[in-house]
């Protein structure tokens, strides 16, 4: 009897502590095949946070900063083909707004907003 009561609650505590525990080291931005493509379609992360795609569709797409599409803009970020099950980690970005979509669908597009950790001290 005691030594049931213990390990019930030892368990308890193991799985209140666990979404607190699990929560990944970084933004994560799942691909579908439907709209809105990239779910968050719109995420806002803190500058130097990692973001990553993953692609659990059974197409390849590509994670491609506008300005990476015309001439004389910066190229953020430009993943390259990201296969079906993989995905694309970006280590982290300076503040501002990326636009970015498909390049091979261009209908797929999503948007990131890096916000600037200094100017949030109550985060800290
Ligand atoms: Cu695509």
């Amino acid at each position: 009897m005691k030594t049931w009561m213990i390990i019930t609650v030892l368990s308890l505590g193991f799985f209140t502590a666990w979404p607190t525990t699990a929560t990944p080291p970084y933004t994560a931005i799942i691909i579908d095949s439907g709209s809105p493509y990239f779910v968050p379609k719109s995420a806002t992360v803190f500058s130097g946070a990692p973001i990553r795609w993953d692609n659990p569709t059974a197409t390849e797409h590509t994670i491609t900063h506008m300005g990476c599409l015309e001439d004389g803009n910066a190229c953020a970020f430009d993943s390259g083909i990201v296969r079906p099950n993989d995905s694309f980690t970006l280590p982290g970005l300076a503040p501002g707004r990326y636009p970015y979509l498909c390049r091979i669908h261009p209908i797929m597009h999503g948007i990131i907003t890096v916000t600037d950790v200094a100017s949030f001290p109550s985060q800290l």
